[in-house]
């Protein structure tokens, strides 16, 4: 397949597409950015995009846009099609979070198509901020929500694969990626692996108001322990908004990032000075020094915007992409890493 008939097959024409060291970049002033996790999620910055660049609020924009990988079955690590924990259940968990500070967050729910839906409305209809498991759901039903089997044919005969050992390994994504880029210096395909990558998508935002939101969703580690969460709907550590300063997202082993209150760290890093890079470098070295010998089996990716609209990422080992828009510029960039 050439590069142009893989760019119409994957709607991805005209992206400009950058894998090595590139650097932070700026946007001339506070114009509409968006930022998410993973290239293909160029496809969830387009849905935001069509908020921003109307004049939109970020808030509006950051939900439409992850409620595209919650409905893609091919993104096995987000919603529908995502690999189930080691009981063959499907348990999503997702959070949102405003320019005002308010914020809300579903854990471990079951057979819901778009839980940042239902965790908006936790936000802005219940005086809570997290609502888990059995809770959630009959909150989402008690709001209209039908339930919907999650489990694709696909995840379901990867699970039932993943049985024969029933190994849990939190690097199992990294590895698979380093295999398709392996098979792909072989193939010598036109284009670079990364570019496929599924995961948990993190998306940040600011509108033409000058407000900043984000969203983080996920089907969470693959084959996890029945009721394990991790970093995505957990408020400053998956996803942290501060319309003071900025908005931060992370993807990878979640264990990790609650650690060090990923999310938090890098915006409060942006507070004292930071560059959106530098902060999320600042949020992986503390990574790195919490696993000692190990930490180059970790994999964790932080990505942020400031107030002015300037955007970076960083990862603890490479293959972090991120997907960029703003009014000059559609891309996905692969970020510095430590490793
Ligand atoms: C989690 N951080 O549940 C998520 C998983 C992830 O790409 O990001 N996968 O720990």
């Amino acid at each position: 397949m050439n590069r142009k008939r893989f760019l119409q097959l994957t709607g991805l024409s005209g992206l400009i597409i950058s894998t090595k060291g590139i650097k932070a970049a700026t946007t001339q002033g506070p114009q509409p950015i968006v930022v998410s996790t993973w290239a293909p999620n160029i496809k969830a910055n387009k849905a935001a995009w069509d908020i921003l660049s109307k004049g939109g609020a970020a808030l509006d924009a950051v939900e439409a846009g992850v409620m595209i990988p919650e409905a893609d079955p091919t993104d096995n690590s987000v919603g529908y099609g995502g690999l189930p924990d080691r009981d063959g259940k499907v348990t999503v968990d997702s959070c949102i979070m405003n320019h005002l500070g308010q914020c809300g967050s579903v854990m471990c729910l079951e057979e819901i198509l778009h839980p940042i839906k239902v965790a908006r409305l936790v936000m802005e209809q219940t005086p809570h901020v997290q609502l888990v498991g059995e809770g959630a759901l009959h909150f989402a039903l008690s709001k209209g929500f039908q339930k919907q089997n999650l489990l694709t044919p696909e995840s379901e005969k990867a699970w039932k694969e993943w049985l024969k050992t029933s190994k849990y390994d939190p690097n199992r994504s990294v590895k698979e990626l380093e295999e398709k880029i392996k098979r792909e210096k072989n193939s010598h395909e036109p284009w670079p692996v990364a570019l496929l990558n599924h995961d948990t998508i993190g998306m940040v935002a600011l509108d033409a108001e000058g407000n900043l939101s984000g969203a983080c969703t996920t089907s969470g580690m693959a084959f996890k322990m029945r009721g394990r969460v991790g970093d995505s709907p957990i408020i400053g550590a998956g996803l942290f908004v501060d319309n003071e300063v900025g908005a931060a997202t992370a993807t990878g082993v979640g264990e990790e990032v609650v650690k060090i209150c990923g999310a938090h760290t890098v915006v409060e890093m942006m507070r004292q000075g930071a560059s959106p890079e530098d902060a999320c470098k600042e949020a992986v070295r503390r990574i790195i020094r919490n696993n000692g010998a190990k930490a180059n089996t970790v994999q964790v990716g932080f990505l942020a915007i400031n107030k002015k609209g300037e955007y970076g990422g960083y990862s603890v080992m490479k293959n972090f992409t991120m997907a960029v828009r703003h009014p000059q510029l559609e891309t996905s960039v692969e970020t510095k890493s430590w490793f």
